[in-house]
């Protein structure tokens, strides 16, 4: 949802907390009955983040936040205009949310070894879906913002062994880093060099 927002120039105010540990007791109430981030309220009057307007709607699950903002922000360009082409990118969204990253919680935060084997395999099933050079779907777009933090971390977790995974080494690493993820890899490099 980050991504979408600052790619899309939006003004927002940041209300960071840690999920499991600081959750504020009005968040499930006001904000996400589902008791999940990222989520966000928007319109209404102007208050604090910590006193959400009644009159603000409250919306959830990222995948929804990242075609909300989409929506609102038509120049973010992050819809692609022809439909054949945003199917595509929800086809992609669609995947990542449902396949790939229950097991790469399964994998890297939960370190169950069963799920080794089946997430190096959604590694692979990424490659054929992304083109070998370019990003998701042609243009930057929502398939973009939703899997490229995924798709920047999956390298770097297994390169540098972050996570609880228990990595056979050169071959996880070998896995994921194909053509296919290049592109957004360059993306976050050239983030750090701006920064
Ligand atoms: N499908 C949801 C998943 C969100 C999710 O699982 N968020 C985690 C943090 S990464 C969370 O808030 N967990 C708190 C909980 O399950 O109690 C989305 O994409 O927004």
């Amino acid at each position: 949802m980050f991504l979408a927002l600052e790619e899309a120039k939006a003004e927002y105010t940041l209300y960071d907390f840690d999920i499991w540990y600081a959750k504020p007791d009005w968040f499930d109430t006001k904000i996400n009955p589902l008791g999940k981030i990222p989520a966000l309220s928007y319109g209404g009057p102007k208050t604090a983040p910590d006193q959400p307007a009644p009159e603000s709607a409250k919306l959830g699950e990222s995948l929804a936040l990242v075609e909300f903002v989409a929506d609102i922000f038509p120049e973010s360009g992050l819809h692609p205009a022809d439909p054949v082409v945003r199917a595509r990118a929800r086809m992609i969204n669609h995947y990542f949310d449902t396949n790939f990253f229950p097991l790469f919680w399964d994998f890297f935060f939960q370190g169950k070894p069963e799920a080794r084997v089946p997430f190096l395999e959604v590694v692979e099933t990424v490659q054929g879906l992304l083109p070998e050079t370019g990003y998701a779907v042609g243009d930057w777009s929502i398939a973009d913002v939703a899997i490229a933090p995924f798709l920047v971390r999956t390298p770097m977790q297994l390169e540098n062994d972050i996570g609880k995974q228990s990595t056979e080494g050169e071959q996880d690493v070998a896995c994921s880093s194909r053509a296919a993820f290049r592109p957004h890899d360059e993306v976050h490099r050239g983030c750090e060099a701006v920064a």
